[in-house]
Formats: C-alpha cells, sequence, structure tokens
C-alpha cells in the first residue's frame, strides 16, 4: 500500500512495528484498519435493545443499529424465537426447483409494504449481491425484450452499491474500486449532489442542486439512450458520507429515464425499512423505481439476506418460451433461506406491531434539533439529517484524510456510544426504538468529544 493511501495514513506509522494481540492473526478482517485494530481490540460480546455490552461487561449504546440495519433494536424476543423454531423444524430446503412455504409467505407479506408496482420479490443474502442481480435483470430485461444493445449501466460518483465487480463498477468511492482492475466494462458516472458551497446546513433535504438530474442527459447525449440499459442510485447516499437528495431531483431522475427508456434502480439497502420516516425511501420523495435493492434491516441484520423488488411487467417479460426451462439463470445457493424467512417474517411483525416504519417521522424533528445544536463546535463544516439519519461532516486534517472522524469515533466508543466513521463524516443511525435520552447521550457525547479533538 501506498504511502499516501488514507488507509495507510490512518494507522499512524508509530503502530506499524507492534505485532497483534495473540488469538487474532488469522482473521482478516473486512473494512479495517486491522493493525490499528488487533493492537486496540474493540470487541462486543453481547447486544439487547440499544445497547452493546463488551466481554468485559462495559455498556454501550449502539449509535449505527450496528451498521445501519438492527433497526428494531438488538436480540428482539420474537426474531430470535422464530430463528431457532425455524433452525430446528427446517434447517435448508434447496432453492433451485425446489422451495418452502415460509419463501412465498414472506414474499406476499415484503410487497404489501413495497411502494406501489413493486410486487415481484427475489432474494439474495446481501446488499451486494442485490445490487448484482438488479443490474444483471435491467440488463437482461432489455435483451428479452428485444433491445439487447441496452447494456450500459449508470450509477454515480461517490456511491457505494456494495464491494462485488457489479456493485463498484457503478459505484463511485474512490478506494473501493482503485486496487480492483478494469472493473465492468460500459459503465459510466453522474455528478455527486454534495454541495458544500450552497447547501452546508441544511435540515432535511437540501434546496439546491435538482438540476444535478439532469447530468444523465448528458450522458445520453454522449452514448445514446439506446445503448443504456439502467440508472442506479441511493436515494439516500449512506457510506459515502450522509449525502441527501436535493429537493426534486429524485423526481427529475425519473422524468429524464422514462422520457428515454431507461429503468431506475433504487439502493435502498440502508434506506429501507423504516430509515427516513417511511417504510421505503421511494415512498418518502414518492418516487417509484422499476427496481429495488435492500438487504440489511429485511432481517433486523440478525441473518444475512437481502432481495430485489420489480415491477410486474419486468418480471412478465422472462416469462415466456417453454415451460419446462428456467426463465431467469441467477440465484444463490441461500437465496430464500429457510432461517433468514423466519427471521424476515418475525422481523415485519414486530415492526408492524411497534409502528417502527414510520416511528422515524416522530423522532425525526427531536434528532435534527439534536445535531444542529453542535453547528459552531470545533471542525464541524457541515450537518445534514433526514428521518433517523444524522451525518456530521468535519473539516479533514491537513495531509490526514479521514482521521480526524476515525478518532471522534475511537474516543465516542471510549466513552460508551458506538457511531460510524466514513471518511471525514460521522454518520449516525440509531436503531429505530431510539428514544430523547438516548439521541441526549449520542450528540452529547459527540458534541464533548469534537472539544478534545485537535
Ligand atoms: N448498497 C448500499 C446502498 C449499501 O449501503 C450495500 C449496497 C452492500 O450491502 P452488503 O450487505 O453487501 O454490505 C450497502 C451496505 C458504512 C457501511 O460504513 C455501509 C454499508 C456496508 C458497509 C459499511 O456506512 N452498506
Ligand atoms: N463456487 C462454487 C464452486 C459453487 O459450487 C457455488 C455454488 O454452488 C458458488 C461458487 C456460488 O455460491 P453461492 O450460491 O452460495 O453464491
Amino acid at each position: 500500500m501506498r504511502k499516501d493511501d488514507p488507509a495507510t495514513l490512518s494507522e499512524g506509522s508509530e503502530h506499524t512495528a507492534k505485532s497483534p494481540k495473540s488469538g487474532m492473526d488469522a482473521f482478516w478482517m473486512p473494512f479495517t484498519a486491522s493493525r490499528q485494530f488487533k493492537q486496540e481490540p474493540r470487541l462486543l460480546a453481547k447486544a439487547s435493545g440499544m445497547h452493546f455490552w463488551t466481554p468485559e461487561g462495559r455498556e454501550v449504546l449502539d449509535g449505527s443499529a450496528g451498521l445501519w440495519c438492527v433497526n428494531a433494536g438488538h436480540a428482539r424476543p420474537k426474531i430470535v424465537k422464530a430463528i431457532a423454531d425455524q433452525a430446528a423444524e427446517l434447517d435448508f430446503a434447496p432453492p433451485f426447483n425446489m422451495a418452502h412455504p415460509k419463501a412465498f409467505e414472506l414474499a406476499e407479506k415484503l410487497v404489501e409494504i413495497t411502494p406501489p408496482g413493486l410486487n415481484k420479490v427475489f432474494y439474495t443474502n446481501s446488499g451486494s449481491e442485490s445490487v448484482e442481480t438488479a443490474l444483471k435483470m435491467a440488463i437482461a430485461y432489455h435483451r428479452v425484450r428485444g433491445e439487447g444493445s441496452r447494456t450500459r449501466l449508470i450509477g454515480r460518483e461517490r456511491g457505494y452499491h456494495g464491494v462485488n465487480f457489479g456493485g463498484i463498477s457503478v459505484g463511485g468511492i474512490v478506494a473501493n474500486r482503485k486496487m480492483f482492475g478494469t472493473l465492468l466494462a460500459g459503465v459510466d458516472h453522474m455528478r455527486h449532489t454534495h454541495d458544500l458551497a450552497r447547501n452546508a446546513f441544511s435540515r432535511g433535504v437540501p434546496e439546491h442542486g435538482a438540476e444535478l438530474a439532469d447530468d444523465l442527459e448528458r450522458l445520453v447525449a454522449l452514448h445514446d439512450a439506446s445503448t443504456i440499459a439502467a440508472v442506479i442510485v441511493e436515494p439516500v447516499a449512506g457510506s459515502t458520507g450522509v449525502l441527501l437528495p436535493p429537493k426534486g431531483y429524485l423526481q427529475r431522475l425519473r422524468d429524464v429515464c422514462d422520457k428515454h427508456g431507461i429503468l431506475l434502480i433504487f439502493d435502498e439497502v440502508i434506506t429501507g425499512f423504516g430509515r427516513l420516516g417511511s417504510p421505503f425511501a421511494a415512498a418518502h420523495f414518492g418516487v417509484t423505481p422499476d427496481l429495488m435493492t435492500v438487504a440489511k434491516g429485511i432481517t433486523n441484520g440478525c441473518v444475512p439476506m437481502g432481495a430485489v423488488f420489480a415491477k410486474q411487467h419486468i418480471h412478465d417479460v422472462f416469462m415466456t418460451g417453454p415451460e419446462h426451462l428456467i426463465e431467469f439463470f441467477h440465484g444463490y445457493t441461500y437465496s430464500s433461506h429457510p432461517l433468514a424467512c423466519a427471521a424476515a417474517l418475525a422481523t415485519l411483525e414486530t415492526y408492524a406491531d411497534e409502528g417502527l416504519l414510520t416511528r422515524g417521522a416522530q423522532m425525526a424533528p427531536y434528532l435534527e434539533n439534536a445535531l444542529h445544536s453542535l453547528k459552531g463546535a470545533p471542525n464541524v463544516i457541515d450537518i445534514r439529517n433526514i428521518g433517523l439519519v444524522g451525518g456530521i461532516e468535519l473539516a479533514p486534517r491537513p495531509g490526514e484524510p479521514g482521521k480526524r472522524a476515525f478518532e471522534v469515533f475511537l474516543e465516542c466508543w471510549k466513552r460508551g456510544v458506538l457511531i460510524r466513521s466514513t471518511g471525514d463524516t460521522i454518520a449516525l443511525s440509531p436503531p429505530l426504538i431510539v428514544e430523547n435520552k438516548h439521541i441526549d447521550q449520542i450528540v452529547g457525547t459527540i458534541g464533548d468529544v469534537l472539544k478534545t479533538i485537535r
């Protein structure tokens, strides 16, 4: 790794000579500053409701819903029991040319809450797999309806769509792309919508930037619509640092897609299942995509699962040819895994019992006010919020991108609050059961910590 790599910089060169704690050698950790971690491990041993506990029994408030996924809070009894019962009753059923009843039951329940028209469900095991599935569906859809020239995929700068080859190709995070060769051919990117000069410290969606959706027209002019299969965006971008769509932007993107026969894919891996205060971002913004990817909150993070929702007509064009033949050559060994289906059914029940898919709307104003109270705190250059998502952007320390926010993350952890840092943005996404006192603790701790970080 080169010296100017942010990953290297965030280590601090003084650490590199030390060896890992014993028993921590073999595990090659995902997306982790692992040498730093293995010298000062942050371990979680137990969780319930809004909290984690370390192996030593120290309580840590979960300000990130695990990794944007534990929307109903941890260890919810209904979900725990459903998984245990399912493991004892039917541990596995082959998903190709076979099925089990809960796969169908879950799909019917899911399409009751999805935006109108998105009434077909394809199961995967993660957000990354959902993205690959949606991209393949889009290209194949055009081909089966006789427009095989539509193979190009359009993503957006700063987009995050998981880590598989399709996802990093349409994604726009440089560090996730640059190490991995030429990626998928025939991909292009729209401009991102982040505009501190015009929109810093907006409450909710920013006022300026709807016209950035017209960047798709630029790509249509360059490549011609007849070569473009689909556009994929996160309605609210999470991992790249909590970027909200400018007012009117998503509708404009929908209009441009419609004008040119391009499918619109919303990647709702983070925004799905109540994060914005509506069941899905599509409902929140009143803009319906043709395909929608989800994961994370579909099982409350308990068992890996993802899904792609498709409009009826997309599904239907595949349903031609001899009936004994496979219509869509795609699927995973663990698509519709019984444990995942059981967990998802119990998760949906929990969400419904407690009104969690819309609870974010009631809690959002309190979070908004708490977050914006940090305006003026040291190094804070922007604060962003929507539903139960918050972003606090810090000025990068010269020559050390990401280090300031990472230090805030480390110090908050020491003080009993788990947050996320991504680049120089602190990202917040507490479980949807969060109470005002938790918001006070999370934001209060960040405020105290910011005063101590140079
Ligand atoms: N799409 C979006 C919009 C996501 O946020 C994925 C796809 C991939 O999902 P899987 O399940 O394959 O990880 C995601 C995942 C962070 C962070 O730091 C966010 C994600 C993953 C890892 C870290 O904010 N989101
Ligand atoms: N690699 C090999 C050799 C396999 O046999 C399979 C599945 O049968 C896979 C990869 C894909 O695994 P999964 O279906 O879990 O994605």
